[in-house]
């Protein structure tokens, strides 16, 4: 089985063509787990809708907890032998999935990462203040593991690399936590374009890039000691 950990927070435009893609591209045994901050918007409640039509678990949580928390939820209670996750707002294509799949289960792969930064990936439409704060970020990141987009929000896995990790981070980059911590040997990536949000508003502020520093510190203290 495959499970599929999608992460909302406002997200009542977006949720069902995500989930409507995502199940249109997966055809075989797959669960999607929607971890719910209690959006404002109302966007768990079309989670249990669309859960009466597909195979999908909801997890409400009381109040906005984080992104990385939300997605360690959401390991929790996967049943796959594969993980992914995937941003609810149409930012990731769900087109990749298989392919994903596909190389981790032929084990040419322990973690499959849909990259920006690979030959042939980019970033649609972002402003250069967002962009130079990816970058730094992104130099950051590079310094505790070897990959080209260790920021990705968009990643397969199997479940393996994930068991026994405790996933501590506060903030956004659940991905880095995982590629410092986990057990694998393997990781692809693959190259994609990065599209600007469908509808709604980012998430993403001054106290997430302070919260990502703080998983930073806490990271590379991590990999010294
Ligand atoms: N459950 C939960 N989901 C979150 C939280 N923060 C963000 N998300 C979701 O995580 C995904 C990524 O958040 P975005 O706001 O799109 O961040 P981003 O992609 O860096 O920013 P944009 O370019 O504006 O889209 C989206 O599906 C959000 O709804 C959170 O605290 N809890
Ligand atoms: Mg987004």
């Amino acid at each position: 089985m495959i499970s599929i950990i999608l992460p909302t927070y406002n997200e009542k435009d977006n949720l069902r063509n995500v989930v409507k893609e995502i199940f249109g591209i997966v055809k075989r045994n797959a669960e999607v787990i929607v971890v719910d901050d209690n959006s404002p918007d109302g966007t768990g409640i079309i989670a249990d809708d669309l859960s009466k039509k597909y195979e999908i678990k909801v997890v409400h949580r009381p109040r906005r907890l984080g992104l990385t928390p939300a997605i360690a939820e959401g390991i929790k209670i996967a049943k796959g032998e594969i993980i992914g996750v995937i941003d609810a707002d149409m930012s990731h294509p769900p087109s990749l999935i298989p392919q994903m799949i596909s190389l981790l289960e032929s084990d040419a792969a322990d973690i499959v990462v849909g990259s920006r930064y690979s030959v042939g990936g980019s970033v649609e439409t972002w402003s250069s203040f967002r962009k130079s704060v990816s970058l730094l970020a992104t130099f950051l990141a590079r310094l505790l593991v070897d990959a080209k987009d260790p920021m990705s929000g968009f990643f397969f896995m199997k479940k393996s690399v994930v068991k026994g990790v405790n996933l501590k981070s506060k903030g956004y980059k659940a991905l880095l936590e995982v590629l410092v911590k986990g057990n694998y040997s393997k990781v692809v990536e693959i190259p994609y374009t990065f599209k600007g949000r469908g509808v709604g508003k980012s998430k993403l502020n001054v106290k997430e890039y302070a919260k990502y520093l703080m998983d930073w510190f806490k990271l590379a203290a991590y990999k010294l000691f």
